[in-house]
């Protein structure tokens, strides 16, 4: 099922004729219209009309989430204020938030773009959709909402948080489908469980989850505890919001839109393009934004190019499942962790909850790892020698996946703070 089989499905010679037009009409706005571009091109002598091919993109400076920053709040938009409709602002957790904006058109582009997306995913006409994504300055809530009324679903606007009332909505208005952050999904399952209704009591198929790393056993965890099929959906608000990418019902791969979006994959530390396999930082250049148009965006996301073509027939290039940011690896003595290592080991060993935190601190030079895991309810209540088994096994198979020494805390079921929106999962206590 295809939203726009024309473009979702264009073959490859001509999405690239289509890209390189696009890419030029995009560099031209932008040196034209954004002094912050104007001055990045001029430092290093290209012109607009040097973009002769789509190799040429490599020739273009990278833009950075700092230079946004440096622009706040609307330095970076290329049209006047009169020609924007709309603004959302990203969730920064360090520093100033970065803002973004949408002419009338952007919004347009964003629907057909966010419908294309939920049918991709599995959604119809027919679905009643229960957005739990946060409605705010936060691109998921409106985002999937407009793309739902634009596929013509029927979308309850419950936004996050409440959840036995999001329990009661999803039972009595039979919602279909469900969208909201994994680590919200997982939640919402629980105190489903918690409040005695069973998957098969409610008409739940699909779920939309994004926003935040998620591994493939808490897929299959969501999927097995809410009774559905779950795919994941990227985006960020600096290049438009959710909406970018997402999986098939393959599930091997997200595919980047690649009508709107021009993608690479670098090495983060050289800057240089990695071929198909290789994981490096995603970098995305907009090739239909008016209102802020990016150049070269580097996301901080890693994952890396499926090759091949997709069975589903849509041509758009797939990335892999990110397995976090650049930016959330942890440099522990030395030796780098991502939280998305520590998922993957409790969901395979069983006996925990997939909810965890991730402590690091430093005793005198030496830096520490505390990983918080939450035991299942059967599990507690049992003997004390079980538990202790326990605690010995995961420290074992962490060790070995992460290649440090790590201490374990198990504690209690529902002790860990939960998420309505993205799940905090690192406290890194080190001044450094
Ligand atoms: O999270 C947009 C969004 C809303 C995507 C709803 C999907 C669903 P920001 O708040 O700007 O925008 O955060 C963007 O979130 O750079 C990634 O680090 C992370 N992220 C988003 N989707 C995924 C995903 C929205 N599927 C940042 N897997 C991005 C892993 C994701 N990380």
């Amino acid at each position: 099922m295809y939203w726009n089989e024309r473009y979702e499905c264009m073959p490859e010679a001509e999405l690239q004729e289509l890209q390189l037009e696009r890419l030029q009409a995009t560099v031209r706005r932008a040196f034209f219209d954004v002094p912050f571009y104007r001055r990045a091109f001029q430092e290093i002598g290209l012109e607009p009309g040097d973009i002769k091919s789509l190799d040429d993109l490599q020739r273009l400076p990278f833009t950075t989430k700092q230079d946004l920053r440096d622009n706040y709040p609307y330095g970076m938009f290329a049209v006047p204020m009169s020609e924007i409709v709309r603004i959302h602002s990203s969730s920064g957790t360090t520093g100033k938030p970065t803002v973004v904006g949408y002419t009338r058109h952007d919004i347009d582009v964003w629907s057909e773009l966010m419908a294309r997306a939920l049918v991709c995913g599995g959604a119809t006409r027919h679905d009643i959709i229960q957005n739990a994504y946060g409605y705010g300055l936060f691109t998921g809530g409106l985002g999937i909402h407009y793309g739902s009324e634009r596929l013509g679903a029927s979308v309850i606007p419950i936004s996050g948080g409440n959840t036995k009332r999001q329990v009661m909505i999803m039972k009595d208005y039979g919602s279909t489908v469900l969208t909201c952050t994994p680590s919200y999904a997982l939640h919402i399952a629980e105190v489903m469980a918690e409040m005695g209704i069973k998957p098969e009591e409610i008409k739940l198929r699909c779920g939309i989850f994004g926003a935040e790393p998620w591994s493939e056993s808490m897929r299959q965890e969501i999927e097995k505890r809410l009774g559905i099929s779950a795919v994941d959906i990227y985006g960020l608000s600096e290049v438009i919001g959710p909406g970018v990418g997402i999986e098939c019902q393959e599930k091997n791969g997200l595919h980047i839109f690649a009508d709107h979006f021009l993608i690479e994959i670098i090495d983060p530390v050289t800057g240089k393009q990695l071929p198909p396999g290789q994981r490096g930082e995603l970098v995305i250049t907009s090739l239909t934004k008016e209102a802020l148009p990016v150049i070269r965006y580097r996301t901080r996301d890693i994952t890396s190019l499926i090759p091949g073509p997709c069975p589903c027939g849509r041509t758009h290039p797939r990335v892999a499942r990110f397995t976090g940011r650049t930016d959330d690896m942890l440099i522990i003595r030395g030796v780098n962790v991502f939280p998305s290592q520590v998922e993957s080991v409790l969901l395979e060993m069983g006996g925990t909850e997939p909810h965890y935190l991730l402590i690091v601190d430093r005793q005198g030079s030496l830096d520490t790892l505390e990983i918080k895991v939450e035991v299942s309810e059967t599990l507690f209540s049992d003997k004390v020698r079980r538990l202790e088994d326990l605690e010995k096994r995961l420290r074992h198979e962490l060790e070995s996946t992460l290649g440090i020494s790590v201490k374990v805390t198990l504690v209690e079921p529902k002790s860990i703070q939960r998420s309505e929106g993205k799940a905090v999962r690192v406290i890194d206590k080190r001044k450094i």
